[in-house]
């Protein structure tokens, strides 16, 4: 997959050299590249902000620069808007560094990225969108600051890209770089051959399957003591199926007290008879299917 980002501070992007992304991008799999905003500002002052029409507190990124800087990358399938900031920040994409791979191989001829712009106002980003844009070989995400980008740059590459406005959360960031170091991890560990071991990928919370809609339980290691607490029994039993059990009740357990709208939406045909039992126990009721939200 190759994954351009376009940001006023490509520096925030440095985490994306270590740890499982780093590693993604040394074998070839992940070619990040990062652009800085200002080098498609052309004035003495590389100026990316004016002040926002209608009025109103602080100030809106130009179009204008905006428009340069999107049109430069997606036009770069040969590879030679490198991403001129060094590391992630590096700058040499996988091509450079001749890591080319068919995951990294400039997307197709004529193909064209998927525009991600974060915003407070975006659709929200689950582990079903991660899913999704996880299928994706060339992924673009733009970064606002300020109050925000002109919202006509995303009019205008909606007529030519997939452009998908997306919110990491109900909380206010400073910009869009944050929530692009979520989504890249959430979205980096879903490729092939990222994660160690697959499977854990296959009982992620949120992710459709067994454990859809319930979040993870507790989890221990070594000592089975530690300063007086003890490992719970059944899990040094060694007796998988009621290791199984007992993980499931806690992660129903955990999910009915941290995060009841997700219990309250669990699928009632995926619950056993156990599941119930432990529902009713917590007094909890899960919505009929044919009730709607
Ligand atoms: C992009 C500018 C700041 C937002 C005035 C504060 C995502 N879940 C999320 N919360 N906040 C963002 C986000 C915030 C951004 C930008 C994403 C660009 N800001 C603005 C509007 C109010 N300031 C986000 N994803």
């Amino acid at each position: 997959m190759r994954l351009d980002i376009i940001s006023i501070f490509p520096e925030y992007f440095a985490p994306l050299d270590v740890s499982l992304i780093g590693k993604a991008r040394e074998r070839g799999t992940l070619d990040v590249r990062v652009h800085q905003l200002r080098d498609w500002a052309h004035d003495v002052h590389r100026t990316v902000d004016d002040t926002p029409y209608g009025g109103g507190p602080g100030m809106v990124m130009k179009p204008e620069v905006w428009g340069e800087a999107i049109d430069a990358v997606i036009g770069d399938v040969g590879g030679d808007v490198g991403g001129d900031v060094g590391g992630a920040v590096g700058g040499a994409s996988a091509e450079d560094e001749g890591h080319v791979t068919p995951q990294t191989a400039a997307p197709r001829a004529g193909g064209l990225p998927r525009l991600i712009v974060p915003t407070p106002s975006g659709r929200p980003f689950t582990q079903e969108l991660a899913q999704e844009l996880a299928q994706e070989p060339w992924l673009l995400f733009a970064c606002g600051r300020y109050e925000g980008i002109d919202s006509r740059v995303m009019e205008e590459y909606s007529g030519r890209l997939r452009v998908d406005e997306v919110s990491i959360g109900d909380y206010v960031l400073a910009g869009g770089e944050v929530a692009v170091l979520v989504m890249a991890e959430a979205i980096g560990r879903l490729l092939p051959g990222v994660l160690g071991n697959a499977q854990s990928v296959v009982d992620d919370s949120f992710a459709p399957g067994s454990m859809e809609n319930l979040v993870e339980g507790p989890v221990y290691t070594k000592p089975p003591v530690w300063r007086g607490h003890e490992v719970p029994a059944v899990l040094l039993s060694g007796h998988h199926g009621n290791v199984a059990r007992w993980r499931r009740d806690e992660a129903i357990r955990r999910t009915v007290r941290n995060r009841p709208e997700l219990a309250a939406a669990l699928d009632p045909e995926k619950l056993d008879k156990h599941d119930r039992k432990l529902l009713d126990e917590l007094s909890f009721r899960v919505r009929r299917k044919d009730v709607a939200n």
